[in-house]
């Protein structure tokens, strides 16, 4: 008889000594006496990778988070040991291994100063109910810890003090703090003692983070199944910490679209065509410039993806290349769920192939979503994949559809309380079968994966565009995203800041919040206010529900509508400053944002500041946050900073107060920089121009700015059809030259610059362009000083008095 009706918890479990080591050239394997097993691999010099197994058996080693494109190789490689430690040192980090506990201790192999060192270090409890290990990792955080990253989560940028979770969530009108919400990025940054590292713990199960919250000298980070995999990444700078975070998880295949980086407009829905139409053509009648037009799941045909409602849009091709004709480029969602219906064509083809995800005893997975009853493609299959791309050829090749939108990829399911799949539906895993608990959070980003490549396939010659909004790491490399369903309110308008300085802090740069907020309806002067800061965002669309009236820019009123028109101008204006920030992310993972802390980590007052970011590399915004203000205090960092609306020169290092009333906000340019800015334009490609103009922002000392330009679209770049030009500045009290340095073959129509001097300090007496002597009547003097140049110059001087 049995009598003990409660499960036996054995609680945590240890690895016990080293009985083992074994070095097999980049990898070291180590086992204990009570068969656990690490292997600790040294991926770069700075990035090491420690994998664990209870076991002693791995599983197959295999990742949709690490991207085979990642740099591997070390300089140096050296493994000793003593009495206590195995040590592995390369050219940036020891790394000792304790032989009787297996804990690990990292430190800087320069100063050899401790960098992160475990706590308790691995440990394990048994899952009964799945099986296989809950597992687990507990490090020691210092005092002066803090830590950054987790992608999406809705807080404030330093994570110290908090708990989270990953586990894709459909979270329609989130709030701050909720989580998880829609994506999975299990990848943090921490900064102690001016030394930057990072974890990326590569597992897709169920992952949660705790930073100093249950203890305050412990930070620790477990999962509900799968190994203890994470790579450990050093600095010690935090930006070199992100970049390889991102090469390791990829950066995008291609740049963007330069019209991707327009101005987006989007509602839950716009339909019939005409009303499409009212909307575009009031963009183009206001002036306000615009390159996107969305159509969200009322465009299709009872919510069958890859159908038209033909009521609604009687003839799609006509209306997108009319549109297109219009500078409109034409996005459409595409969600996962496929309506249950014998006659549709999507679900008689995924049935056939038998391409829809199952139940553990071998029913479908049938879920309620838009469509009503839907069966789910298991994008986790790369047959499926393949399939789906497939599925696009009509939509992009034929009827000129220029983006896709996927949406509800957590996946998203209606009418059940976990709001997904269930635990036990089953999953090909790229052949590794398992269940929806190791799959779910890598749904959406396999989704979109297939979603990009069938894009690539049929918008070629012309680079695809997709968005997603459930992901995890790595989904980077195929699309964009947005931070799903926000509220028209004060309070989301920081969080929209805090999540796309987060996400750019965690390798996804091309991402923006919906702008004026989801739910409900804001007042004109948080629209605005919204308005001024998303267009700072790499990804800027603004998007509503609808059912709480209109969110177009000219519904507010003409005050609102001429300053949303100014501040998408200069969005418009600075496309050539974003896209050179964005071949800076694709080329060296370069996040376009950067928060005060990872703009400058040596000064502690950075570490908590939640506001301020840098745009791109010399740009500094500081969005206003709050109703009825007149301006703000913000902290300014280190270095001098032009007030881009006045241009008085400040000091950084403190706080101060800025003014700016609704048509304006916090806004400054790093001295010494040269800002390209273009001609506004109703939308890219609408002109063309002779001369594009560089701001020049006048230093007594150097510095050095860049310029990528390309075709705009296709990938002719990639065959070194671009031009990256450096301008370096040198300021001195009575002179300043400028030298440029161009490199690749692609040449742009226009052929001049219109150099503007901002704040020279002396009077232009004489000028030199290529060592030749210039007459001054070719300068314009007077209120604005500025130069027509050919672009091709190498070097500008000027003299003055
Ligand atoms: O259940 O397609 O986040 O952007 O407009 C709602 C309708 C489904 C959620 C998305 C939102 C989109 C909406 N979708």
């Amino acid at each position: 008889m049995i009598v003990n009706t409660e499960l036996e918890q054995k609680g945590n479990l240890f690895p016990s000594e080293i009985i083992n080591y074994r070095k097999d050239v980049d990898t070291l394997h180590f086992s204990t006496k009570n068969g656990v097993a690490l292997q600790i691999t040294v991926v770069r010099d700075s990035v090491i990778r420690f994998r664990y197994s209870t076991t002693g058996k791995f599983e197959n080693d295999f990742s949709y988070g690490v991207t085979i494109h990642a740099s591997r190789g070390y300089s140096f490689l050296d493994v000793t040991e003593n009495e206590t430690y195995y040590i592995i040192t390369t050219s940036k980090l020891i790394c000792k291994v304790e032989k009787l506990s297996l804990q690990v201790s990292l430190f800087d192999a320069i100063d050899l100063k401790l960098i992160n060192q475990d706590e308790i270090g691995f440990h394990w409890e048994e899952c009964y109910e799945h099986g296989g290990d809950i597992v687990k990792m507990s490090k020691t955080c210092q005092k002066s810890e803090s830590f950054y990253g987790l992608g999406d989560k809705p807080v404030d940028v330093n994570l110290k003090g908090k708990r989270f979770e990953n586990w894709a969530t459909d979270s329609y009108a989130f709030g701050k703090d909720t989580d998880p919400i829609y994506k999975a990025i299990p990848f943090y940054t921490a900064i102690q003692d001016n030394k930057s590292y990072g974890i990326f713990f590569d597992n897709t199960f169920k992952t949660s983070f705790d930073f100093a919250h249950e203890r305050r000298n412990v930070t620790s980070f477990w999962a509900q199944g799968g190994e203890m995999n994470y790579y450990f990444i050093y600095g010690p700078q935090m930006e070199d910490v992100v970049k390889n975070y991102t090469d390791l998880t990829g950066k995008p295949h291609a740049l963007p679209p330069l019209w991707a980086l327009g101005f987006h407009q989007c509602k839950w829905s716009y339909y019939p065509e005409a009303n499409v139409k009212e909307v575009t053509n009031t963009f183009r009648d206001l002036k306000i410039p615009c390159d996107a037009i969305y159509l969200d799941i009322d465009y299709m045909d009872g919510f069958r993806c890859f159908t038209w409602d033909k009521e609604y849009f009687p003839d799609p091709k006509r209306m997108v290349k009319e549109l297109e004709d219009d500078g409109f480029k034409t996005v459409v969602i595409i969600d996962p769920g496929i309506k249950i219906d014998a006659d549709y064509i999507v679900f008689k083809e995924g049935l056939d192939k038998d391409y829809f995800c199952k139940r553990a005893d071998g029913p479908y997975m049938k879920g309620k979503v838009w469509p009503g009853e839907c069966y789910f493609p298991d994008y986790t299959n790369p047959e499926v994949r393949e399939w789906w791309s497939g599925l696009f050829k009509e939509l992009i090749e034929d009827i000129g559809v220029k983006g896709v939108w996927n949406d509800m990829n957590e996946p998203a399911v209606m009418d059940v309380p976990n709001k997904s799949f269930p635990d036990d539906v089953r999953h090909d895993y790229d052949g590794n079968p398992c269940s929806h608990r190791k799959a779910h959070n890598i749904y959406g980003t396999q989704m979109a994966r297939a979603t990009y490549h069938g894009l690539k396939k049929y918008a070629y010659p012309k680079r695809p565009f997709v968005i997603t909004r459930s992901a995890y790491s790595g989904a980077q490399r195929y699309t964009s995203t947005w931070m799903g369903d926000n509220v028209a309110t004060w309070e989301h308008l920081a969080i929209a800041n805090n999540q796309a300085q987060r996400m750019a802090m965690s390798g996804f740069s091309f991402a923006g919040s919906d702008i004026g907020g989801f739910a409900e309806q804001p007042q004109g002067e948080l629209f605005t206010r919204w308005i001024q800061l998303g267009v700072f965002h790499a990804f800027c669309r603004v998007h509503s529900s609808g059912d709480h009236g209109d969110q177009e820019p000219w519904v507010f009123g003409e005050e609102v509508t001429d300053i949303v028109r100014k501040f998408v101008e200069l969005r418009y204006q600075l496309l050539p400053y974003l896209y050179t920030a964005f071949w800076k992310y694709i080329n060296d993972g370069t996040p376009i944002l950067k928060s005060l802390v990872l703009y400058d980590q040596e000064d502690t007052a950075t570490h908590y500041r939640s506001d301020e970011f840098v745009y791109g590399e010399q740009i500094l915004i500081c969005p206003i946050q709050e109703p009825n203000t007149k301006g703000r205090r913000m902290y300014v960092p280190k270095g001098k900073w032009y007030n881009f609306w006045t241009d008085e020169l400040v000091e950084g290092g403190k706080e101060m107060w800025v003014d700016a009333e609704l048509d304006s906000m916090p806004i400054f340019i790093k001295e010494g920089a040269v800002i390209p800015k273009y001609p506004v334009q109703q939308y890219v490609g609408e002109k063309n121009f002779d001369d594009i103009t560089l701001d020049l922002y006048y230093k007594e000392g150097k510095e050095s700015s860049k310029l990528y330009d390309d075709a705009h679209d296709g990938y002719d770049y990639k065959k070194g059809r671009f031009s990256l030009r450096t301008f370096k500045v040198t300021g001195k009290k009575e002179e300043l030259i400028i030298q440029q340095h161009k490199r690749g073959d692609f040449n742009a129509d226009y052929t001049k610059f219109n150099i503007v001097f901002h704040n020279l300090p002396f009077e232009i007496t004489s000028i030199q362009i290529d060592n030749v002597d210039t007459p001054l009547n070719e300068v314009k003097l007077g209120e604005t000083q500025s130069i027509l140049i050919d672009k091709e110059f190498t070097e500008l001087h000027l003299f003055g008095k």
